[in-house]
């Protein structure tokens, strides 16, 4: 008998929202109760095409805006073998950010169609479920200063909370909402346990492809 799949979970909201926070208390508490778990974040900055983009975010490098959405696409591209090696394998994996993200940054800078800004992430694994951390721009400001980096500014962030709401139209993806502003420790066993019976649900159906 072929081994059960892991799920693929994507963490998903505007900056701040404690994704990166709640990505790594999931992995460890799915690994604490015996799952096989595994982390990723995008972009990944430590490949030769992740090192790009963090030079672009940092403003060191300056790349045109078609630009710098193909390479967060090429970005996750270069990561689905291993991707779907580990899902077969019956390893759950969560990533923090993904295509959604792609999506709704490129589209907030406007004069981008949602479609064309899809195109790139289309057939990629999709998600078994996908979590919205919600929470307003202005509390997001709240938690600390927005650095240096491009995009972290209220007004573009507002931008990008439009875009995400335009996404989760799109019923034939599982959104899960959930409010961001509680504590850390009430999110994270609200989160767990959604991850878990989402885990227990997909053992024995197929993996998807993303809008295919
Ligand atoms: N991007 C990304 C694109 O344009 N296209 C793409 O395709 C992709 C994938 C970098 C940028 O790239 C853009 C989006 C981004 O602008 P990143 O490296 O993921 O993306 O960004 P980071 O700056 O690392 O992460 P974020 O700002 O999004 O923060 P997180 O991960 O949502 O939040 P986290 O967990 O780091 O927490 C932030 C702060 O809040 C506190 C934490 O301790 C921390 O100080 N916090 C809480 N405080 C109170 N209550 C809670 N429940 C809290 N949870 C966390
Ligand atoms: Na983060």
């Amino acid at each position: 008998m072929a081994a059960r799949r892991g799920a693929l979970i994507a963490l998903e909201g505007v900056d701040r929202a404690g994704k990166s926070t709640q990505c790594r208390r999931l992995v460890d508490a799915l690994r604490e109760d015996g799952h096989r778990a595994e982390l990723l974040r995008f972009p990944d900055r430590t490949t030769e095409i992740g090192q790009l983009i963090s030079s672009y975010l940092g403003r060191e490098k300056n790349l045109e805006d078609h630009t710098i959405h193909l390479l967060f696409s090429a970005n996750r591209w270069e990561h689905v073998p291993m991707m779907k090696e580990k899902l077969h394998q019956g390893v759950t994996v969560v990533v923090d950010r993904y295509a959604f993200s792609g999506v709704a940054f490129t589209s907030a800078k406007g004069n981008f169609c949602l479609d064309w800004c899809k195109q790139p992430d289309v057939g990629l694994p999709k998600p078994d479920l996908i979590l919205f951390l919600e929470l307003s721009p202005e509390e997001a400001a709240e938690r600390g200063n927005f650095g240096n980096e491009r995009y972290e500014t209220s007004s573009f962030q507002e931008k990008v909370l439009q875009s995400f709401y335009c996404l989760m139209e799109d019923k034939t993806l599982n959104w899960k909402t959930v409010n961001a502003s509680k504590s850390i420790e009430d999110l994270h066993r609200e989160i767990k346990s959604i991850a878990e019976k989402t885990m227990q649900e997909v053992q024995n159906k197929p993996l998807g492809g993303l809008w295919t």
